[in-house]
């Protein structure tokens, strides 16, 4: 095979195949290279525009290369990128009033991406649960929900439900319990066990297929949590940062996390920032040397994150969130309405929604149709086989969504199973 940097101008095919060769094949990536990006939109090597129906998971809610977050990730890239925390830097305190007012928490912990922010959270937990609980040392456990997903670590995938994720990576970690999520009666159980020191859930289950839970599920479990004295830990990496039509999918229960963790909107996709917030009680079990990391609280990241934050409040994503979440599922239940024999139904928050195909988990049914969409000029993934995620920039504009449910109507209206 030749060396890439011979050719000036590479197509598609080519580069496919550059991946195929030399990166580990750890994802099954749509045949789709894409070179740039602006708002809603992308466009691959050949030149074709797509609508962004994936958002990179999430983490472009601002859209592609907002020009406020390229012009601060730019201008502070010319001052200073890092320092670590061996010293103080000119942004990190800054931002961490700035994020700490904006979400209503004592204190945050800065990290780089959704995982370790979830570590960070977990271990949070466990000092809280020795200090100020008062549990005997390595009694502490944490509840699980089934189907959750809270990223890829040793610590993360001993949790998980998912056989792909967890397969042949034990052993495992101890102190961690996974109970049927959605199920009060099975946490209110769980929680009979004195050495429970935190509960650990997505408010709505993302990656499982956008489960949206009973409308008492999220208002219950943090009820019963401070029942038994239990951190009630939300996983917002992606249904926060206005992705559901609130700025956190729990204002939608009026309930505040005693830990929230949050990741990829945060820097609205420009560069890894993701962060723990908690009140004084918690944060404050935290000293010197014990959790950190190098990057951590960089300047580059704190430019980002503050501005990330003010795109969200000052073009109001969640309100638009909200508003074409609204239009989308109505598009999306006249479809399913009219084509019963593929499509089962639509769930979602906002712009958070996944749109269920009426075949087997195992099924290339979801596949083919993105690829279809793909063809269309949209992009959206598949999750489970069975569904997929529709997950646009926040910033879509009216006009835009209907387009796409236009787009998305003529695909499934002429799919052939
Ligand atoms: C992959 C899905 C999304 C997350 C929640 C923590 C993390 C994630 C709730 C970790 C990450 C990802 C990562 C990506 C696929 C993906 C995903 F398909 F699995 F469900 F977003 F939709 N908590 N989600 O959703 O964040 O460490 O990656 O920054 O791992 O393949 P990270």
């Amino acid at each position: 095979m030749e060396v890439l940097t011979n050719h000036p101008v590479k197509g598609s095919a080519e580069l496919i195949e550059f991946e195929d060769r030399y990166n580990a094949h750890n994802y099954h990536p749509l045949p789709v290279v894409l070179e740039r990006g602006r708002g809603v939109y992308l466009w691959d090597v050949e030149g074709k525009r797509y609508y962004d129906f994936l958002s990179a998971y999430s983490a472009v809610n601002q859209g592609h290369c907002h020009p406020r977050l390229i012009n601060a990730l730019t201008e502070q890239a010319q001052k200073l990128t890092l320092t670590s925390r061996a010293f103080y830097n000119n942004l990190l305190g800054e931002y961490a009033a700035f994020i700490c007012q904006y979400f209503n928490y004592d204190r945050v912990l800065p990290i780089n991406t959704g995982v370790e922010a979830v570590e960070s959270a977990l271990k949070l937990c466990r000092k809280w649960a020795y200090q100020v609980k008062g549990l005997d040392q390595d009694k502490a456990k944490i509840i699980f929900v089934e189907g959750n997903f809270h990223g890829r670590t040793l610590a993360v995938v001993s949790a998980s439900t998912d056989p792909v994720a967890r397969r042949e990576f034990g052993p495992y970690m101890d102190g961690f319990e996974v109970i049927p999520y959605n199920d009060l009666p099975a946490l209110e159980k769980a929680l009979e066990d004195p050495n429970v020191a935190g509960l650990i859930v997505e408010p709505i289950q993302g990656e499982a297929g956008v489960y949206v839970p009973d409308e008492n599920y999220i208002p219950e479990a943090y009820r019963m949590c401070k029942e038994h004295h239990v951190l009630f830990i939300a996983d917002e990496v992606q249904t926060g940062i206005a992705r559901t039509g609130k700025l956190l999918c729990c204002d939608h229960y009026g309930v505040k996390p005693d830990i929230l963790v949050l990741g990829k909107a945060l820097s609205g996709g420009v560069i890894p920032v993701s962060a723990v917030l908690a009140n004084n009680e918690i944060m404050g079990t935290l000293k010197p040397g014990e959790h950190g990391s190098t990057f951590g609280g960089n300047p580059l990241a704190c430019a980002v994150a503050m501005e990330a934050l003010k795109v969200v409040t000052e073009e109001n994503l969640a309100e638009n969130a909200e508003m074409l979440g609204q239009i989308f599922r109505t598009r999306m239940e006249d479809l399913v309405a009219k084509r019963p024999d593929l499509l089962l139904k639509v769930r979602g928050k906002g712009l958070l929604n996944a749109v269920v195909i009426n075949d087997s988990e195992d099924s290339d049914t979801a596949w083919n149709i993105c690829i279809e969409l793909a063809n269309n000029g949209l992009l959206a993934k598949p999750t489970h086989g069975n569904i997929i995620r529709f997950a646009p920039p926040l910033v879509m504009n009216h006009s835009q969504i209907e387009e796409c449910c236009d787009i998305i109507e003529r695909v499934l209206l002429g799919f052939e199973k």
